[in-house]
């Protein structure tokens, strides 16, 4: 073990080994397609490199998509995807998202399921960790389904390893690629 890994700011996990509070990676994915679509995911990406214990590594292109599922009828989506070094736990991050749609705008009340939305914040991983309440599902139930997920997240972290299913992100999209030919 070098040096000075334990200095300040160094936790140590139960197994001994020394953990750097900001080293859990995480990806979010982001989807609006009501107003200015475009400031919606500039500003959530800045809102969120704004929280304290995050920092944004990494943002994808914005690529724009048709919408899937919901009323007919819709407008176009813009979608990206984010990557992140973060010391939040997983739920106190999806707290975090939500303030964040909120202060876009975004008033679930007033929403159908898959309905337009000024921004949709959904964490989609965060390192190999699989979580099932309520609240929260890791990995994103959906996000081996959907081109608009992997298509952004590809570009910014191909190699990351979906923890349930054992495959990379490249390895998703070419076999979802595959299966809408
Ligand atoms: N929740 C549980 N797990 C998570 C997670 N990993 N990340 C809970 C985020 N939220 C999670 O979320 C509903 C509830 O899921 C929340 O209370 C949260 O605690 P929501 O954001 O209100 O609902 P949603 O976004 O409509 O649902 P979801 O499940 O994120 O839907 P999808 O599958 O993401 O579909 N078409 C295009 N082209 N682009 C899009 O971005 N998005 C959707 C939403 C449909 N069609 C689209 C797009
Ligand atoms: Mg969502």
């Amino acid at each position: 073990m070098g040096r000075g890994r334990r200095g300040v700011g160094v936790v140590t996990r139960l197994n001994g080994r020394p953990e750097n509070p900001m080293n859990r990676k995480a990806y979010i994915a982001m989807g609006s397609n009501l107003g200015d679509r475009r400031h919606h995911l500039q500003q959530a990406a800045a809102l969120l490199g704004k929280v304290q214990g995050v920092v944004v590594r990494r943002v994808s292109e914005f690529l724009q998509t048709e919408p899937v599922g919901g009323p007919p009828g819709q407008e176009k989506y813009l979608n990206a995807a984010m990557g992140i070094d973060t010391a939040l736990a997983p739920q106190e991050l999806l707290g975090a998202l939500h303030r964040i749609e909120r202060q876009l705008g975004r008033d679930r009340s007033k929403e159908q399921r898959w309905g337009p939305r000024t921004c949709d914040l959904d964490l989609l991983m965060m390192e190999d960790m699989v979580i099932d309440t309520a609240e929260l599902t890791l990995p994103h139930p959906r996000m081996h389904e959907r081109l608009f997920v992997l298509r952004p997240l590809a570009q910014i972290a191909p190699d990351a390893v979906h923890p349930v299913l054992k495959k990379t992100v490249a390895e998703l999209l070419a076999d979802l690629a595959q299966r809408h030919k």
